[in-house]
């Protein structure tokens, strides 16, 4: 009487483990390859503004944030104000620094000492992009960028 219960048990159980890997593994990957190309809002534009210390030799923002370690990160469409201040404590014999985002800005910027300049930027395309200093102001010139991510 349980003979056809106890021969077929087994294959049902392997069939049963067999779909439910297939169904496992199906939503697995619909969750990380499927749904972030499809679904979630798009990114709303925002105005942003940045204060940045060009100092030497070094790009801080928010005061004391290096952004050659710590990116600033934005998103694509929002409008970016950075407010750029130049000190040259380290030698004052320097009084110019210049701001640069490669790949976003058309010219460099100059910064002169006791002077706030004020640039403003609409990323329209995502990656990561080098801010980087283009008037030679002493030793650790080489050294004074930073990277702009910009998200989707
Ligand atoms: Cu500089």
């Amino acid at each position: 009487m349980n003979q056809p219960e106890t021969v077929h048990g087994p294959w049902v159980g392997a069939s049963a483990v067999l779909l439910v890997l297939l169904i496992g593994t199906g939503m697995f990957y619909y969750q990380y390859i499927v749904l972030p190309a499809t679904v979630g809002p798009p990114h709303v534009p925002q105005n942003i503004v940045i204060d940045i210390v060009a100092d030497q030799w070094s790009f801080l923002w928010n005061g004391t944030v290096d952004a050659r370690s710590t990116p600033i990160v934005v998103h694509v469409g929002d409008n970016v104000t950075f407010r750029v201040k130049a000190t040259f404590e380290k030698d004052p014999s320097f009084n110019l620094h210049g701001f640069f985002i490669q790949g976003i800005m058309e010219v460099p910027v100059t910064v002169p000492a006791n002077q706030e300049i004020t640039i403003t930027i609409v990323p329209t395309q995502p990656g990561e992009f080098s801010i980087i200093c283009t008037i030679f102001c002493g030793t650790g010139h080489g050294n004074m960028r930073g990277t702009l991510t910009v998200l989707p």
